[in-house]
């Protein structure tokens, strides 16, 4: 029960150049360092590492000359697979996760459950076409590709606000509360499922 949930992972193709170093335990010792190359998706990432209670280094040299499109998709990608691999073998934890966060006028919900199964369903409804440097189109995808990634079901409701600002933010701090009582661990080895597997398989879960 004492194993570190860590993971440093890194992915290079033409499109971006990614680094990821991912600490799930840190509340009170965190230390958060991101550079998407997006301001706004810095600010996003920040979030949910702070409220998750994640140490995260995140860095990426992407094709910003093109758009944000890649690094975008590629952050959100690896933030996944590092979050997967930190989290290794899910026994002993909570298994599903709710949170609601609002930022000012604006209330986000979001419900995970770190199941092996990739789904999600993402509804923001942002209307500015983009927040600094980030294409409001990006955010949801983000969110759905961090989900697949990652190998979790993730239902993402904004339900109030008229700031896209705030909306977005309101997301991702709901994602982060989430999250992080979906990853508590219950002082146990059990492994949460109905499935009772010997030979434990992340992806035949129930
Ligand atoms: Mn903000």
């Amino acid at each position: 029960m004492s194993i570190t949930r860590t993971a440093n992972f890194s992915r290079k193709t033409n499109e971006t150049d990614i680094n990821v170093a991912i600490h799930l335990d840190s509340v009170g010792n965190q230390t958060i360092e991101i550079n998407s190359g997006i301001g706004f998706l810095n600010h996003m990432y920040h979030a949910l590492a702070k409220h998750s209670g994640w140490s995260l280094t995140l860095t990426c040299k992407g094709d910003l000359h093109i758009d944000d499109h890649h690094s975008a998709e590629d952050t959100a990608i690896a933030l996944g697979l590092a979050f997967k691999q930190a989290l290794g073998e899910p026994r002993g934890i909570k298994r599903f996760g709710y949170a609601y966060a609002p930022l000012d006028e604006a209330l986000s919900r979001a419900v995970v459950d770190i199941s092996g199964r990739p789904f999600a369903d993402i509804n923001m409804e942002l209307k500015r076409e983009k927040i600094g440097e980030l294409s409001t189109e990006m955010i949801p995808h983000v969110l759905s590709s961090f989900a697949t990634s990652a190998g979790i079901t993730l239902h993402v409701d904004v339900l109030k606000g008229k700031n896209d600002h705030h909306r977005a933010e309101s997301a991702f701090k709901a994602l982060a509360g989430a999250l992080r009582q979906a990853t508590e661990r219950t002082g146990t080895d059990d492994v949460p499922s109905t499935k009772e597997l010997n030979d434990f398989n992340y992806d035949l879960w129930d």
